[in-house]
């Protein structure tokens, strides 16, 4: 278990993970605005053994650090890219490359999800939030999303394949109650969010933010 991690509030004060809230408004899991200068995860060998995986050291994001990892699987002749540090969340395979990448929060640095876990948070912030929301999504063609959320008491998971013509700029609000398994959002320790592009090479997504509200 690492140290205890600051979330931050759109609406009202920051306060540390696992202290009851007070204020109401939308916790910020990630809004990738930083750090300036970070690392994305690019990996251009169409082996299934070579991934890319890197970390960037936040302030303000769940549990501290953000982990992109990917892995160019077939397909192309250029790599799959992942980053996180551009104010957006940016799933990218170049070049008609396919692959699998992934953006999680667990509160450490290893290319392991949910090994440790940040301090219990309540998302729900005593019931006020209802969904997960990842805004101003912007994807083109196929991309399976599955989100996987870790609590003290189980883990919930969520899948939807994006599929279609070009979209850009919309919010994309999950309710808590569309999660499969066993867990409380009242207790949320880990937080990943994987995108499956094998199937379709000319598929991309990026997300501006990953909100509880
Ligand atoms: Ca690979
Ligand atoms: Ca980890």
């Amino acid at each position: 278990m690492m140290l205890p991690s600051v979330m931050r509030r759109v609406v009202g004060t920051a306060i540390v993970f696992g202290v009851a809230a007070v204020v109401r408004g939308d916790i910020v899991i990630d809004e990738f605005s930083g750090p300036a200068g970070g690392v994305g995860a690019v990996d251009a060998d169409p082996g299934l053994a070579t991934i890319s995986t890197a970390a960037n050291n936040v302030a303000g994001i769940a549990g501290g650090w953000r982990v992109v990892r990917v892995n160019r699987v077939a397909g192309g002749s250029g790599a799959v890219k992942c980053f996180g540090h551009i104010g957006q969340l940016k799933y990218d395979q170049t070049d008609t490359s396919r692959g699998v990448g992934s953006v999680w929060w667990d509160g450490d640095s290893n290319d392991t999800f949910g090994d440790g876990g940040f301090a219990a948070v309540d998302l729900t912030e005593g019931g006020a939030n209802k969904v997960l929301s990842l805004t101003k999504i912007d994807f083109k063609n196929a991309v399976k999303l599955t989100i996987t959320v870790k609590t003290t008491t189980g883990t919930r998971t969520y899948e939807e394949t994006l599929a279609g013509p070009p979209f850009a700029g919309f919010d994309k609000n999950i309710g808590f109650n569309a999660f499969t398994g066993t867990g409380s959002f009242t207790s949320v320790t880990a937080i990943r969010i994987a995108f499956d592009g094998s199937g379709d090479p000319s598929s991309r997504l990026s997300f501006d933010s990953v909100k509880a509200r």
